[in-house]
């Protein structure tokens, strides 16, 4: 009861006491207290939203505990501490995940039972925290969570946008964006703490300046400052005790901003300065795959490195005053992607310019603390900045990052001396009438360790990409295959599969994904097999009807679940896809529906607003599905919807009812991917191209329980020399009825010529993704799925050895690893 709790407070002093005993009721008293007292209202006033608030408040009071210790323990900490700077985090919804994390479900859902809601529907009521565009977020959020399961001591470093990833609509089958403002109704998951504010500085000069011995240091002078408020998000571990942090800045105007404007009586002027100040945190860029040089990205990305590092370096000079000798080996940063790749020169900057370390100390400690971790292959993504917009922005950082590359080039020059092409070829600026810094190269200079997101990835980083520098430093790279944290994407998602294995192998397996091995040997057990056909029947029914509600479409229970969903980008080939669809409806066409399997195809993602190829893929998906769902012949056949303004709590939905997962970008585009392993986790099976993590999806998961097709990394290369796909289409009789049905305007007949850009592409010999050149070969593979689908025995034994075989993607391992061979880093101790 109540006052035994206060008593056990009061009897305890601080570094020991019980965290969770601490002046709070049980659960549905909490929950009661707080419709009361915090949110005012009546009980019979009470609707999911205020219950929401009611259980969000109550909940969080049992993570503040946990969370304050956690903090303790860190900054007590000499052990070495990691920071993962990103300007992502795609944290989704938070209250599930501390209700399943803190272990309170049965007490919340009795809390909730007399109000007449269900812990489901009130979850619905918090809006995704959409920070994120997709794959390199999500895996951001997915490292936080496992670093709380392993008790890490890891700290994550962000921004808070004010507008997440737009909201997608669909109207007349073309995308439209809508801004989402996620934070309209407040977000109980984070705590401002403005006593950590920071200054930021733009703009400026740099001036030559000498010390009292006479020796040259720069100050960087007449800049506009702006500030960085701290919003911190508790992160909590698996049933462990460890809240870890997630500190996002938001910008502000400094009080004394623009005082002069103020005082000459420019009052509205001096408001609207304000007001650019706050633009920095405003919105997420959307553009997933593409740079975009644009000077408020740039913005954005010196506003959190500077902030953090300052942050950082604080906390530093509060536990071990202005020495900076351990620096580098008491602090790791984990680079995610360029986009904080700042971060070498403003920790230069800092070191030197307000800590008064010399170059070669400051350069050491910079290059012993950086890690970095490139997530593209794409030229068309890697990160440059021009020159003059530098100059201007960060004038300061940009003499460093001169400084910084000719002291490298000067060591390659004496390495290979006379090679002045290779030079010209690693130089970190990138030499032309607009010159620009290479983002990517900086990173590389600037870090101790280089990793890539999956083995394929990681070699073709080594021997392509990046092979100058591999040469030059072979041992800064190493591979650090992603992985998807269990509890979010089995265990919560999927509760029915998450029952089934409590009952079979236990509860291991959701703070320790190797013991999910045991479930291979239930794939021989045909009792099994039922009991795993019936959950997933479920989850297909919760699908369908989801699919139901936002689309109208009607899936038949009884038909296979085949689903692509990540971004909408050409290199991961959703026009693949639809030819499959447009093949199987012109089969259907013609009466050939012999030993047809009846499939239900998904397809969702988002866009980048100015990427009009991807929108032109997303409204022709939206008309094949216009027609096929609209033809009686295809009834019990064949379905195909595109799912609106896919996220991560549509996937929270989506993975679990899927049996075919689409992992079918062209070979050595795509770095990883991480839905393909939330699939996998789920029973689905792949198909799917060797490319990205797929190559060891396929291997845990044995040859004979994957569907694989296509050209590989290298066939891609070579094939591209003498690529003739009209060649191909006429000598394939399937291929040309695709064509002519596309061509023919059978899904624009209102709209002639709609489509002419994507009939060109896949025709042009320059069609960079190969289409046609895999069609056969996916049409093949697809044939098959169907053909094993109709044996559900062998299916279901496929599906369970895909989930028994998926512990390797859990990120608890890929964390393990950044642990062990990047970081350094232990586990914080119990206090
Ligand atoms: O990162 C993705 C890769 O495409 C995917 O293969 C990989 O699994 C995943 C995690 O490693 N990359 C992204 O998601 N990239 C972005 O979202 C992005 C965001 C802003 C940019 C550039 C890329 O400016």
């Amino acid at each position: 009861d109540q006052t035994s709790h206060t008593e056990t407070s009061r009897d305890t002093d601080a570094s020991s006491f019980d965290s969770t005993a601490e002046l709070l009721a049980p659960l549905p008293d909490e929950i009661r207290r707080h419709l009361y007292y915090t949110l005012g209202i009546h009980e019979n006033e009470s609707d999911p939203s205020y219950c929401y608030s009611a259980l969000a408040t109550a909940v969080r009071d049992r993570v503040v505990p946990y969370w304050r210790e956690t903090r303790h323990r860190f900054r007590e900490s000499t052990e070495r501490r990691v920071h993962y700077l990103s300007l992502e985090f795609l944290l989704g919804r938070s209250l599930n995940n501390a209700v399943q994390n803190l272990d309170l479900d049965a007490e919340a859902r009795q809390g909730l039972h007399q109000y007449g809601v269900t812990l489901e529907e009130i979850a619905e009521e918090e809006h995704d925290a959409g920070l994120g565009n997709g794959g390199l977020g999500r895996l951001a959020a997915c490292f936080l969570d496992s670093c709380a399961n392993l008790k890490l001591p890891v700290a994550g470093y962000g921004i808070r946008y004010e507008f997440g990833m737009f909201h997608q609509f669909i109207e007349d089958g073309r995308q439209v964006e809508a801004p989402d403002h996620w934070l309209r109704d407040g977000n109980l998951w984070e705590i401002e703490r403005p006593e950590h504010t920071k200054t930021i500085k733009f703009f400026g000069h740099t001036e030559r300046c000498f010390d009292e011995k006479g020796t040259p240091f720069s100050r960087w002078v007449g800049t506009h400052d702006l500030l960085a408020v701290p919003y911190d998000m508790p992160i909590p571990g698996y049933k462990n005790e460890t809240v870890n942090t997630l500190r996002l800045w938001k910008s502000e105007a400094t009080e004394t901003f623009d005082l002069e404007e103020f005082n000459s009586g420019n009052y509205p002027d001096a408001v609207v300065q304000k007001n650019n100040a706050e633009q920095i945190s405003m919105v997420l860029y959307p553009n997933d795959a593409s740079e975009n040089g644009k000077e408020l990205r740039l913005k954005q990305q010196y506003f959190l490195v500077s902030a953090s590092m300052q942050d950082v370096l604080e906390k530093w000079v509060d536990q071990y005053g202005e020495d900076f000798t351990d620096f580098g080996r008491l602090n790791c940063f984990q680079l995610n992607d360029t986009h904080p790749a700042c971060a070498v020169p403003e920790l230069m900057r800092l070191l030197m310019d307000e800590h008064k370390v010399d170059w070669d100390s400051a350069w050491q400690i910079t290059t012993r603390c950086m890690a970095y971790t490139n997530h593209t292959l794409l030229p068309e993504a890697l990160e440059r900045w021009s020159v003059a917009l530098f100059s201007r922005l960060l004038p300061r950082l940009l003499e460093i990052i001169y400084e910084i590359n000719e002291r490298f080039l000067t060591q390659v020059a004496k390495k290979h001396p006379g090679d002045t092409e290779l030079r010209r070829r690693v130089s970190l600026i990138e030499e032309g009438d607009q010159p620009h810094i290479r983002m990517a190269y900086l990173s590389i200079v600037g870090s101790f360790s280089v990793n890539g997101v999956a083995a394929l990835h990681t070699e073709l980083l080594k021997n392509g990409l990046f092979s100058d520098f591999y040469r030059i430093w072979p041992e800064k790279f190493n591979n650090k295959t992603n992985g998807v944290t269990q509890r979010r994407w089995l265990s919560h998602c999927n509760p029915g599969l998450r029952n089934l294995l409590y009952d079979a192998i236990g509860t291991e397996w959701e703070s320790d994904m190797q013991h999910m091995k045991k479930l291979v040997p239930f794939a021989d057990d045909a009792g099994f097999r039922h009991k795993w056909q019936d959950v997933k029947l479920q989850n297909k029914r919760r699908l369908a009807e989801y699919v139901k509600s936002h689309t109208g479409v009607e899936f038949m229970e009884s038909a296979m679940f085949d689903v692509q969903v990540k971004r909408i980008h050409e290199y991961k080939r959703q026009l693949l896809n639809v030819l499959h669809v447009i093949h199987l409806y012109d089969r259907i066409s013609r009466g050939d529906t012999k030993d047809m399997v009846p499939r239900c195809v998904l397809i969702g993602g988002k866009a980048a607003p100015g990427y009009h190829v991807a929108k032109l893929i997303v409204k022709l998906i939206n008309n094949v599905a216009s027609v096929v769902n609209a033809d009686p012949k295809t009834k019990d056949l064949l379905r195909l919807v595109f799912f609106p303004n896919y996220r991560v709590s549509s996937m929270e939905i989506i993975c679990p009812g899927t049996e075919l997962s689409e992992q079918i970008s062209t070979a050595g585009k795509e770095a990883s991917g991480t839905g393909n392993m939330k699939f996998m986790m789920n029973g689905a099976v792949t198909i799917g191209t060797l490319d990205g993590a797929n190559i060891e999806i396929r291997e845990q998961a044995a040859d004979e329980n994957f569907f694989l097709f296509g050209l590989d990394a290298k066939g891609v290369v070579e094939a591209k020399k003498h690529y003739d796909p009209n060649a191909i289409i006429a000598g394939d009789a399937d291929i040309q009825r695709i064509m002519e049905l596309l061509e023919g305007g059978a899904f624009n007949q209102q709209e002639p010529g709609i489509f002419d850009l994507l009939t060109k592409g896949i025709r042009s010999g320059y069609d960079q993704w190969l289409t046609i050149a895999d069609l056969r070969g996916y049409i093949n593979a697809q044939a098959e799925a169907s053909k094993t689908y109709s044996d559900q025995d062998k299916w279901n034994r496929m599906s369970i050895l895909n989930s028994a075989n998926s512990g390797w993607f859990s990120s608890d391992r890929t964390i393990q690893q950044y642990a062990d061979e990047i970081w350094g880093a232990k586990p914080l101790q119990d206090s």
